[in-house]
Formats: C-alpha cells, structure tokens, sequence
C-alpha cells in the first residue's frame, strides 16, 4: 500500500507583502503529480490546510481543486484534517459532498464518519470517534485510519482538572487511541495514525530555532500542548503528522512519527531547508519504508548581510527566483539611491535591515545618561540612534523635527 504523507500547505499564506500563491499553484500540482507518478493509493493531508480561518476564495478553490485532482475520481483516498490555523468547522463543512469523491474531511477529532461505498470500490467498512477503517480500489488489505486533527482545551469540549494538566490532556488522547487501536487495529490491515500535533520523544526537547516563527507561539506557549511518542499504542505503524515546517521523523518507537514538512518555505527562519512529501510503503505486520521526495517548486528563502550595497546588488543578481531578507552593515543611515539600487536588483527583497557596524562600541556609547542640559535637537539626535541602533537621523527627519518644534 502506498501512501503520500504531506502537510502545512497554509493555502493564501503570504510573506510580508509577497503573495505566494502562484508558487502554492505550482508546488501542489508538482504534489499531484507525484501522486499520479507514483500510483499511491491514498494521500494524507495532516492539517494547516488554510493559512487562516477566513481564507482567501482563490485558495478555498485551490484546494477543492487539487484533491479533486488527487482523488482521482474516487480511485485513491485523500484524507484531510484540520490543524490549528484551519477553522475545524470550515474544513468539516463540505465532507458530505467530498466523501461523494473519495475525499475525507474531518475538523473534530471525535467526529464519526458514516459509512459509504463509491462506484470506484473505495468504501467505509467501520467507524468509530475518530477512526475509519477503509477499502481502498486495489488494494485487499484495510486501512485503519485513528484521526486527530489539531486539537487542545477548547476543541476537546472538555474541561481540564488535574493539577498537571498537561499530563491530563496526553492521558485523554493516549486512552482514546489505545481503545481505537485495541478495538480495531490488528495485524490483519495497516495502522496509521493522522494528526496535526505537537509531538516530541520524551524528555527530548526540538531544536526551537528550527521551527517556523508562525508556529512557535503557539508550541512553546499556552500549556497543554506536547505529546509524548510513548503515547503511540503499539498497533500504529506509522504516524503521519502535521505542524513543524521542517521535515523529521521525531521517533522510531513504537513506530516512525514523521513530519513530512511544508511543501514552501513559509517564513526566514525555514530559510535554506529543503522541502519534502514522504512515500509510505505499508503492509500489515511490516515496518513500513519511508522515501522523502524533495519538492523542487518554491522560491528558496536566503537570508544574506552585507557590508557593501554593491556586493548586495552582485549577489542578488547571482540569486534570482529567490525571496531575501538583506542585512546591510553600515555608519549611516541607507539612502533612497541605495534602496533603489537594491530593489532595482531583485524582485523578490521581503525585507532590507539596515545595521550598525561597531555595535558593541555604539552600545557603550548609547549607555550614557541622558544629559538633559543638551539643546532638543541634540535630544532628538541621540533618541533617534538609540532606537535605530545608532543610525544618524537623515536630514529630512531633522528638517521635520524642526518644522513640528516650530509649531
Ligand atoms: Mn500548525
């Protein structure tokens, strides 16, 4: 059995003020692609779908539009779940219809999905809260899905109590999936696991700096958030995961719990990784072999500091096609003609940091008191480079700050 693991498209995302939807185009038709190369038999789809919960209608149709495409008339089994950026009642909504498709959408992770057979073969053997066991067209063997999309306090309609309620919420879904697995999960069929959660091996901490910045706030913040591999039931072969951006398989046991990764680089702090869909092969009672295949549709995020604006502007014409953020060393404060000579270089600047070159010198400086027997404008002078870590003031400002003084 072959399954495609992706997650964390965050159709309508934009970076700054660059739209990233063409390229959302472009990456998920190289996803279906993939797809239709390969033959797999069903795709994963493990949450963060949209961007926000009011997404763009461009990207709402983007997505209809590509697992139509992946379902393949019914032919393979696309399944996808909510994360914490989607809106679990808008990823619920159009179910009835897409079931019609082969397509499975579920926003809750104690929705229970009804039964239902389609002309391709593909049908629904059993249900329960948050599992399906599924038929797929050519393929004798059945596949257990337990599915949890992103939820935490709230989305669980069920109020915390314990004194560690951290270790409440994990025994919550810890006991849920063992009762799915044991009900259900033999070694007659493939197990797997779909969610959209925050996962870590016990004790093991990841490497914060390698996460995305719009995924941070909500991982090291607001409690009862981390799971524990350890709260795996024994059956699952594999668990598909959505959430962090970059692609790891956080444990090997009781089985791999992978993150395929995001099929863009959403933001500079994913600058220079390389994007991924994951290649399950499963069988029942096998270790399932897992094969990551680079996307190659994004523009790569480079971030890149210069002490020089013309060596800013050699390397990014030797960079083209990519998104920047520039760092630029300088005493002074960046001219217009710079700035222009800048973006005249490169389409794709999202942001130019201007920096001091002597920090460390200036800082010292900046530590002297204010001195109030100094004339305003001098005031003015030395408010303006302790904010903008040293920066002189340009002339227009000063000129302003005399023109409101005036006043
Ligand atoms: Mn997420």
């Amino acid at each position: 059995m072959k399954i495609l693991h992706t997650a964390d498209w965050h159709l309508g995302k934009r970076l700054e003020s660059f739209s990233r939807f063409e390229e959302q185009k472009k990456v998920l038709d190289e996803i279906c692609t993939i797809a239709e190369e390969q033959e797999v038999d069903v795709v994963l789809i493990a949450g963060d779908i949209f961007d926000t919960f009011n997404p763009p209608t461009e990207a709402v149709d983007l997505f209809y539009k590509t697992v139509k495409r992946l379902s393949d008339d019914g032919r393979r089994l696309v399944v996808a779940i909510a994360g914490n950026h989607d809106s679990a009642d808008r990823i619920a909504a159009p179910d009835p219809l897409a079931r019609e498709c082969g397509i499975i959408m579920v926003g809750y992770h104690h929705h229970v999905l009804p039964k239902f057979e389609l002309p391709s073969g593909l049908k629904i053997t059993r249900t329960d809260e948050g599992f399906v066991e599924v038929q797929l067209p050519q393929n004798k063997k059945p596949l257990r899905l337990i599915i949890t999309p992103y939820v935490n306090e709230l989305r669980l309609k069920r109020e915390l109590v314990a004194e560690d309620r951290e270790q409440e919420f994990r025994s919550i879904l810890e006991s849920n999936w063992r009762f799915l697995a044991e009900k259900y999960c033999d070694d007659k069929g493939v197990n797997i696991l779909l969610s959209h959660l925050f996962f870590v091996r016990k004790g093991q901490k990841p490497d914060e700096n390698e996460e995305s910045d719009d995924e941070k706030s909500i991982l090291y913040v607001g409690g009862a958030q981390e799971i524990y591999s350890n709260n795996v039931p024994p059956q699952m072969q594999y668990v598909a995961l959505g959430h962090l951006h970059r692609k790891q398989i956080v444990a090997e046991k009781p089985c791999p719990i992978a993150y395929s990764s995001s099929p863009l680089a959403y933001s500079f702090s994913e600058a220079n990784q390389q994007k991924y869909v994951l290649l399950i092969e499963a069988e029942p009672k096998k270790k399932v072999h897992i094969e990551a295949l680079p996307l190659q549709k994004g523009r790569r995020l480079l971030r890149q500091s210069f002490s020089s604006i013309d060596d800013a502007v050699q390397w990014l014409k030797e960079h083209p096609h990519t998104l920047v953020e520039l760092t630029i060393l300088t005493d002074t404060y960046l001219t217009g003609a710079d700035k222009r000579q800048l973006y005249g270089a490169h389409d794709g600047i999202v942001s130019i940091i201007p920096q001091m070159k002597d920090k460390e010198l200036l800082e010292q400086e900046l530590m002297t008191m204010v001195d109030l027997e100094k004339n305003m404008n001098q005031l003015f002078v030395d408010y303006f480079e302790y904010k903008n870590g040293g920066l002189t003031p340009p002339k227009e400002l000063i000129d302003l700050f005399n023109e409101l003084k005036g006043l």
